[in-house]
């Protein structure tokens, strides 16, 4: 294709996320009852947007020493990932969590502690699993990738009140097309990383979106995440997921002056479409 503004570029990228959840209206979860079982409230129904500005605090290592925390927290919004945590690392990523994105990892292993641990309490989670490209709803409830449905059914009968929504396959994939869409090499048959599904929600459901770390800032590092003692460059360049080709297509549509990409942070607006 020719070459294209990155404006131009970002306001096709939110033209075509369309935020889907599973809600309870397709086989096989229509004839589970599940209609009654998720949120009443369409997670796209946040879209009337209640959130001005939007923080995504990625988990890379390099958010250490960055100082970001207050900033960070300044947002009316803050989305985090997985098992990433505030306590102890407040001075660097801040104290807010409004939405958290978790994988279905989190769910199907003991040791993340799912219906105990604090993290995932007193926001709005989502949860998405790799079903495969041409999903077929009833195969995927069968053998999802990691079982998240039981654990599911479980947490919206023992907290009805949490917002809780299972990101749908689709939506998942629309992603990934977005990503092939406007990258020339053949990228992997993979989902998109929640860094990257989080980051494109967020321009559906806030006016302002600022992303911290996720193209690499000058602290950059092979610590793989900053609550780990763990040392791995594929955490940032991506080994499973599309993840260097997500990072040069948000890099394309970067509306940041300078100064704020060595900060590790790019900024979008979304109200320039
Ligand atoms: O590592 P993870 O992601 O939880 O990180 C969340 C998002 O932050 C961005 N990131 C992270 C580290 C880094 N050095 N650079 C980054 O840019 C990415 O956008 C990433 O998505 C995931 O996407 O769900 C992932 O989850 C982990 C793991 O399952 C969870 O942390 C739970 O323990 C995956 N790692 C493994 O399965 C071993 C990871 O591949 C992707």
């Amino acid at each position: 294709g020719g070459r294209r503004s990155g404006l131009q570029l970002y306001c096709e990228l939110k033209r075509r996320t369309r935020i889907r959840t599973v809600d309870g209206t397709e086989e096989p979860f229509s004839g589970l009852g599940w209609a009654r079982l998720v949120p009443s409230l369409p997670l796209q129904e946040l879209q009337t947007s209640q959130y001005r500005t939007c923080a995504v605090v990625t988990s890379a290592g390099a958010i250490l020493n960055s100082s970001l925390g207050m900033e960070i927290d300044s947002h009316d919004a803050v989305l985090r990932f997985n098992a990433a945590p505030t306590k102890g690392f407040e001075r660097d990523v801040g104290t807010k969590t409004t939405i958290r994105i978790i994988n279905s990892q989190i769910m199907a292993r003991p040791k993340h502690h799912f219906n105990s641990s604090s993290l995932y309490q007193n926001v709005t989670l989502l949860v998405w699993d790799p079903a495969p490209y041409s999903f077929n709803l009833t195969k995927w409830f069968e053998k999802p990738d990691f079982d998240l449905f039981s654990a599911y059914v479980e947490r919206r009968r023992l907290r009805p009140e949490q917002p809780f929504y299972i990101l749908h396959p689709g939506f998942i994939w629309s992603l990934w097309d977005l990503i092939q869409d406007h990258t020339e090499d053949r990228i992997q048959p993979n989902p998109p990383s929640s860094g990257f599904t989080g980051l494109l929600l967020m321009m559906s459901l806030c006016g302002e979106v600022s992303v911290y770390e996720f193209i690499p800032s000058i602290r950059r590092t092979d610590l793989c995440h900053y609550y780990e003692r763990y040392h791995d460059d594929a955490c940032t360049l991506g080994a499973y997921h599309p993840l260097l080709y997500e990072k040069l297509l948000v890099q394309k549509i970067n509306q940041s002056p300078p100064d704020q990409l060595k900060r590790g942070k790019r900024r979008f607006r979304t109200d320039h479409c």
